[in-house]
């Protein structure tokens, strides 16, 4: 391993590792890439530059050296279980996430949370400014680290340092509830470079900042008082579209597709969702609306089922286990109603899966159905897309995830709307297969000429563009 201080010409600062620990048949730690659209994108250029990934490992104290992992050094943070109690389960998700995603849920706002948001943010920035190399690039990832621009221009002012929030950006009357809402454009304004996912979130800063702390401003720019310029602009993610679609050419997912067909009772139509049991996901309204349309006699279990899956997430957060009880009594409820010896209404899985088995599924399902309140992009419904290489399947998203700009093609829906969403499902399930084949053939053109890589190099070219690099520049390994 290099010599670690000051040595990484590029560092990457996010909240999570890309890998997880798992326990081997010896009993010792052995370390897992975590599957993810963000490793897959910045691999090949962390690789050919040598770079550095700062975040935490996941556990409370785990706090283990840096270590090398597939060519890439990584750089666990550890957390106290305060810290992981008030920075990530309270400030980071009880009061940013609910705040960004338009009030889905009440934001909570604690001054304790706050306290260890800056002090974590603060520990992040201080390990990046000592790993960096002079003139090196930082590439912060997301909301949970919206102070480290900040801190880490002060500690570093030679950086060049580029931020991207995964998650919408709210409009001023929303974001002007938070106490410290001051602090956060401040903090993101230590970048040179704020990436969003959709311009309508690069426009809600701009126009925050002019107005809240009144530097002047120029379309996507602001200006700074000490003569620093910083740029506010979309670059919608995306996912790693050809290995999708290998994955999912492979024997071995097609036979497995077949085969949960089978399992479910070869029905004529399944329906699909699968998400984070998150409340912004907009689950329970889809599983209701689907269950209506059954009650109603539009549809028969004889002939359709939703598959659901729900992956566990922040189970230790309040409102997430209101929202599992919730759908768990709702599936009861509509399973115990409706379905029949065999036949259940909705296949209801509250797990995780492989790759292959969430690439199977796609392959599965006549209908993807994608209904968040509120989503940053939902990398679900473009990993679909990928995987649809028949240029068959169906696919419902709602209109407010940020992949509704690019998805054009898909039955959009308002998710607040029950009977749109029903009219929705029934079009897309009826719909002549030409259609279908029309829809999917130019979402399929879109998300293969936008993939993951795509985004990374737009990022990194545009802060380039930006603050000119004045040391060495990255060596660029991404192609497109
Ligand atoms: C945030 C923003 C934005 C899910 N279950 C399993 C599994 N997944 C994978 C999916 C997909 C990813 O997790 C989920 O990504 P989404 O984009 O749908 O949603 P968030 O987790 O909320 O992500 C979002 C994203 O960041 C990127 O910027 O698009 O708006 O909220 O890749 O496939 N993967 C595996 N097993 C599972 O059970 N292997």
């Amino acid at each position: 391993m290099p010599p670690l201080n000051g040595s990484a010409d590029l560092v990457i600062v996010a909240n999570r590792l890309p890998v997880e620990p798992t326990t081997a048949a010896d009993g010792s730690t052995e370390w897992r890439v975590s599957p993810g659209g963000l490793v897959t994108a910045l691999e090949p250029i962390m690789r050919a530059n040598e770079g550095l990934w700062i975040g935490w490992p996941g556990g409370t104290d785990v706090d283990v050296e840096p270590f090398e992992h597939d060519g890439m050094t990584l750089d666990p943070i550890a957390l106290s279980a305060e810290e992981i109690g008030g920075f990530y389960e309270g400030f980071s998700n009880a009061t940013i996430w609910p705040l960004y995603h338009d009030l889905v849920a009440k934001p909570e706002f604690h001054r304790e949370w706050w306290d260890s948001y800056v002090d974590v943010n603060r520990r992040f920035a201080e390990r990046a400014a000592d790993r960096a190399a002079k003139n090196a690039t930082v590439w912060v990832q997301d909301y949970q680290l919206q102070l480290v621009p900040q801190l880490l221009r002060e500690l570093r002012p030679d950086l060049r340092i580029g931020f991207f929030l995964h998650i919408p950006f709210p409009p001023a009357e929303l974001f002007q509830q938070l106490p410290w809402r001051r602090q956060l454009i401040e903090g993101l304004l230590g970048a040179d470079l704020i990436g969003f996912q959709l311009p309508g979130g690069a426009a809600n800063f701009v126009r925050l900042v002019r107005q809240r702390v009144g530097h002047k401003t120029h379309r996507d720019l602001v200006y700074l008082p000490d003569g620093r310029t910083v740029r506010a602009e979309a670059f919608p993610i995306s996912i790693d579209y050809q290995g999708f679609e290998e994955l999912a050419r492979t024997d071995g997912v097609q036979e497995r597709a077949a085969s949960i067909r089978h399992a479910l009772g070869d029905p004529q139509t399944v329906f699909l969702g699968i998400d984070r049991l998150d409340y912004t996901k907009g689950i329970y309204a889809r599983l209701r609306a689907f269950s209506e349309l059954i009650r109603d006699g539009e549809l028969d279990v004889d002939s359709s089922v939703f598959v659901q899956v729900a992956t566990p997430s922040r189970e230790k957060v309040e409102e997430y286990r209101v929202l599992r009880d919730e759908i768990d009594r709702l599936v009861g409820r509509v399973n115990g109603d409706l379905g029949r010896i065999g036949r259940p209404a909705i296949s209801y899985l509250h797990s995780s899966y492989p790759r292959e088995e969430m690439a199977a599924l796609y392959r599965a399902a006549d209908v993807m159905v994608v209904t968040p309140y509120r989503d940053g992009m939902n990398l679900v419904a473009k990993e679909y897309v990928a995987c649809r290489w028949d240029d068959g399947g169906a696919l419902v998203l709602s209109e407010f995830a940020g992949s509704a700009a690019e998805l054009r093609q898909a039955w959009q829906v308002n998710p607040y709307d029950l009977n749109g969403m029903k009219a929705a499902l029934m079009d897309a399930a009826g719909a002549e297969p030409r259609d279908r084949q029309r829809r999917m053939r130019a979402m399929r053109k879109t998300v293969r000429q936008a993939d993951v890589a795509a985004w990374a190099t737009s990022f990194l070219d545009e802060l380039d563009d930006v603050r000119p690099p004045h040391g060495k520049r990255l060596k660029p390994t991404l192609t497109s």
